[in-house]
């Protein structure tokens, strides 16, 4: 059975196997309290993000990436266009954007708006 460790951008990785029926188990990792202790998960991702997933022999990090195992490997059913077809690029383009494209900036915004010391906001980062 498939491990799921972690929520936040795991819930993605959550979506997706409950829409595909695949049996899974959900380990929360807290980021925020005692992840230094929490060894089974740093020894399945020793950067410490998450979602990460355990499927058999398969460890994976990064959630688009897992996202494209679990079609390829277990679908796609009804939920990604074949290559072939006229809408795969477009399907392949908005997949990846919001990580590779929009995540950065705008984990950059939240880190300097809200997450940072009130002195440190006014950050030319996203001034
Ligand atoms: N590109 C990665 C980003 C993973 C990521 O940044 N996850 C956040 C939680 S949503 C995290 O674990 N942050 C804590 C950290 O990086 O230490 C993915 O899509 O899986």
């Amino acid at each position: 059975m498939i491990t799921l460790y972690g929520e936040g951008r795991g819930f993605r990785i959550a979506w997706l196997l409950e829409e595909m029926g695949l049996p899974y188990r959900l380990r929360q990792v807290d980021l925020l309290d005692g992840l230094e202790k929490d060894t089974e998960f740093l020894a399945i991702n020793p950067a410490g993000f998450i979602p990460a997933i355990v499927d058999g022999d398969a460890v994976m990090v990064e959630s688009i990436a897992i996202i494209e195992y679990l079609l390829a490997r277990y679908g796609p059913g009804s939920l990604a266009p074949a290559p072939d077809e006229s809408r795969f690029p477009v399907y392949q383009q908005f997949l990846h954007m919001g990580e590779a494209g929009l995540a950065g900036p705008v984990n950059t915004i939240i880190a300097t708006t809200i997450l940072a010391p009130e002195k440190e906001r006014e950050n030319w980062t996203t001034g």
